[in-house]
């Protein structure tokens, strides 16, 4: 079976940072062999919220939503494994805590359907836009080895 490594994008919602399981998040990420190849905290502004939640612009859930992804911090981060997008999904279990998987982060850690601790990239094409959404070149590449021969 070919498994690609590949890379999605994950953020630990404001519910998470508030409850303070950042740490335990990133443990079972990590666990499960993704490496967190960039990372930084921010408080998304509205803009960016509705921006990043555009698809579900027409949903009856959209502002609640967006209320709740400015209501405080988050982390964004880039998790890069073997067949990363499947691998992050399967950690965070369903979007509604209560349907899902006991041992899943948001069976752990979510509280109801919106304050669901996590988010996860749904494919390698939406990664590629998440990714880029929060992310610059440089950014992704600041963990590469520094060219050898310099100073
Ligand atoms: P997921 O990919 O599991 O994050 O789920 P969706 O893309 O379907 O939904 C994105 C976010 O919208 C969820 F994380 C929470 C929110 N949402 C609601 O608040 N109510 C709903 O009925 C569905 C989603």
């Amino acid at each position: 079976m070919i498994v690609a490594v590949e890379r999605t994008l994950s953020i630990l919602k404001p519910d998470a940072y508030a409850k303070g399981c950042l740490g335990e998040v990133l443990r079972r990420f990590e666990a499960a062999g993704l490496r967190v190849l960039a990372i930084k905290s921010l408080w998304l502004t509205a803009s960016q919220a509705e921006a990043f939640y555009g698809v579900h612009r027409e949903r009856p859930f959209f502002r609640d939503l967006v209320a709740f992804m400015t209501s405080g911090p988050v982390v964004v981060q880039v998790l890069e494994g073997r067949d990363a997008v499947a691998t992050n999904r399967r950690l965070m279990g369903a979007t509604d805590p209560k349907k899902a998987d006991t041992g899943t982060i948001r069976a752990d850690f979510g509280s109801h359907i919106e304050a669901n601790a996590v988010h996860g990239s749904d494919s390698a094409q939406t990664a590629a836009e998440e990714i880029a959404f929060f992310f610059s070149q440089s950014e992704l590449t600041a963990l590469m080895p520094a060219e050898s021969g310099s100073a």
